[in-house]
C-alpha cells in the first residue's frame, strides 16, 4: 500500500458580507482575482490538493460560506465536520472586526467549538481604516492562532493564510487522530 495517505482538511471561510472571502479563496485556488462581484449563492465548495511540510499531500476543502442575511440560517449546516476556519475582516470597514466579535465568534462556540482559527484582515492593499489595536484585540478575543493580514487582490500573503492553516489542521489531526498514535493501554 502506498505510504501517500490522503488526507482531506475541511476548512470553513466566514466573516460579514464583502469582506473578501469569495475572493480570497478563489485567489488561492487559481491564483485569479475577480473583479466582479456577486454575491456567492449560498456555498461554495473548493478542493485543492497541498503538499505539507511533513511531505504528505493533502486536500484541503474550502467552504466558502455565504454571510448574507438570507443564508444565514442555513450555514450551521456547512459548519458540520469543520477541522479549521478562517474568519474575515475588511480593514477598510471597521465594523467588520466588530461583526466578528459580536456575531462570528459565538458562531463558532456554538458550532465548532476547539477548531484553530486564524484572523485574517483582509484588503491590506487599500487604504487602511482599522487601526492595528483592534484586529490585534478582535484576534485575542477570537483566541485566533495567528493574525494575517493579507490582500485577495494582490495575493499578498494569501498562500501563507491557507498553508497556516492547513499546517496547523493536519498537525492537529495527528495529535487527536488514535490511529495514528501508540495506544495508552
Ligand atoms: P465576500 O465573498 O466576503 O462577500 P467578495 O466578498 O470576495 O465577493 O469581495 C467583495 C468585494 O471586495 C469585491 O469588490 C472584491 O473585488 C473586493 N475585494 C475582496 N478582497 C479584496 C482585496 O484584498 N483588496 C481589494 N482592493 N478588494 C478586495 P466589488 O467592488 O466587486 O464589490
Ligand atoms: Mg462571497
Amino acid at each position: 500500500m502506498s505510504d501517500s495517505v490522503n488526507f482531506v482538511l475541511k476548512i470553513i471561510v466566514i466573516g460579514e458580507p464583502a469582506t473578501g472571502k469569495t475572493s480570497l479563496v478563489k485567489k488561492y485556488i487559481s491564483g485569479h482575482f475577480s473583479q466582479d462581484y456577486r454575491a456567492s449563492i449560498g456555498t461554495n465548495m473548493y478542493i485543492k490538493k497541498v503538499r505539507l511540510d511533513s511531505g504528505e499531500e493533502a486536500k484541503i476543502q474550502l467552504w466558502d460560506i455565504a454571510g448574507q442575511e438570507k443564508w444565514i440560517k442555513m450555514r450551521h449546516i456547512y459548519y458540520r465536520g469543520a477541522q479549521g476556519a478562517l474568519v474575515l475582516g475588511d480593514l477598510t470597514r471597521e465594523k467588520s472586526f466588530d461583526q466578528i466579535e459580536l456575531f462570528w465568534r459565538e458562531d463558532l462556540l456554538k458550532f465548532c467549538p476547539d477548531v484553530p482559527v486564524i484572523l485574517i484582515a483582509n484588503k491590506n492593499d487599500l487604504k487602511v481604516e482599522t487601526p492595528k489595536e483592534k484586529v490585534e484585540a478582535v484576534g485575542k478575543k477570537l483566541e485566533a492562532i495567528s493574525v494575517i493580514y493579507t490582500s485577495a487582490k494582490t495575493g499578498d500573503n494569501v498562500e501563507q493564510a491557507f498553508k497556516t492553516i492547513s499546517e496547523i489542521v493536519y498537525e492537529r489531526r495527528i495529535k487527536f487522530n488514535p490511529e495514528s498514535q501508540p495506544s495508552q493501554s
